[in-house]
């Protein structure tokens, strides 16, 4: 009896051992995570920071490559969500401007001056996501069958043009500007007057190069001054209209596969990339804690002025004031109804109370 046990230990030993050894060979050797713009946006360096991360503190383990400039979507953006989802991408660093044609709830930030309307728009954003809105968000993310991670910042979204300067809805009429092929973007644009014109982001920068279109909007640091928009448009005009939060996503066969302290490891480098990707979206921008942030850990970017680089371009640099983004909001009203209709009434307003709790600190 006492042989049999002790065989029959041996056996479970075995298998333990076993087990353990074909779910360690069930990790993959290269993990694919997907980055709409280049590797030298905010949002790339985020995505390459999140792979270094994880491979140094599983010590190579856990290989994450970055696939930057929209390359596993071949160039269609808003494919993205279907592709984390059916597992052909394992990983995304994604903006809830990629996803919303699928799931209408992440329009929520983009819904027209709604942030930038806030008396300060990071702890405005900051509330959101750390707010009962926030959760709420996830969820949507996590009903869809995508395991969120943690977020991120692509950054609160300014126009460049090579006409302008743009002051009031008017001065809009008529300029041809790219947007991504969201539809909130062409309803906000029309309201505007203006002539939206949905392109990808893989053809948007030959496009600017070819002056097929007056503008674009994208973040100030993280796109404009990264990818020197300076070359195509002479006028910037920040007037903060939307921001597109980034969230890590993973496919949710492929999280479920990490060991929990595999799962630990990935989230707490999800956390250190939010904080690395929200100080390069906001240096400069904010009131200093981001450069602060930046010199922490060592990373701190050339270049921490952005308004004083786009001048030494020659590019027209409009700060608005509070009260040319309230004439904005004001005639964006239109598009902030019908869109929170389709974004849903609860959570639009479960983000003003999440906002509202910091407005007055
Ligand atoms: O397409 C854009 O403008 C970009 C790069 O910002 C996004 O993917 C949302």
């Amino acid at each position: 009896m006492k042989n049999c046990l002790r065989t029959l230990a041996l056996v479970a030993a075995c298998m333990g051992l076993l087990m353990s050894s074909a779910d360690a060979a069930q990790y993959k050797n290269e993990y694919k995570l997907s980055v709409v713009p280049g590797a030298l946006s905010g949002w790339g360096l985020a995505g390459t920071y999140f792979a270094d991360r994880v491979r140094e503190e599983s010590e190579g383990r856990i290989n994450i490559k970055v696939y930057h400039g929209a390359q596993l979507m071949a160039g269609k953006q808003t494919s993205e969500m279907l592709l984390v989802r059916n597992g052909a991408i394992d990983f995304a660093l994604a903006s809830t401007i990629n996803w919303s044609p699928q799931l209408k709830e992440l329009n929520l930030t983009a819904l027209p001056f709604f942030v930038s309307n806030q008396p300060d728009r990071y702890a405005a954003m900051d509330a959101i996501e750390a707010g009962k809105s926030g959760k709420m968000l996830i969820d949507v993310i996590e009903k869809a069958k995508v395991k969120f991670v943690g977020w991120a910042e692509n950054g609160f979204r300014e126009l460049t043009t090579s006409k302008g300067p743009i002051n009031h809805p008017a001065d809009m009429k008529g300029l041809k500007i790219r947007v991504c092929g969201t539809p909130i973007f062409a309803d906000i644009f029309t309201a505007l007057g203006a002539n939206p014109q949905a392109i990808n982001w893989s053809e948007a920068v030959t496009g600017f190069q070819q002056g097929i279109v007056d503008g674009q909007e994208n973040p100030t640091n993280g796109i404009n001054v990264a990818l020197k928009m300076w070359d195509y448009h002479q006028y910037d005009t920040e007037w903060h209209y939307m921001i597109d939060p980034l969230f890590l996503t993973s496919n949710i066969k492929v999280w479920k596969n990490f060991s929990k302290e595999d799962q630990a490891l990935l989230e707490k480098c999800a956390k250190e990339t939010e904080l690395y990707s929200k100080a390069l979206s906001r240096v400069g921008l904010d009131d200093g804690k981001a450069l602060e942030y930046l010199k922490s850990i060592g990373k701190a970017p050339e270049i921490t002025d952005a308004y004083a680089e786009l001048e030494k371009h020659g590019v027209n640099v409009n700060r608005f004031t509070a009260e040319q983004v309230k004439e904005f909001y004001d005639a964006t009203a239109s598009v902030r109804e019908k869109w929170t209709k389709n974004v849903g009434p609860e959570l639009v307003k479960a983000a003003e109370e999440d906002m509202a709790a910091v407005a007055n600190k």
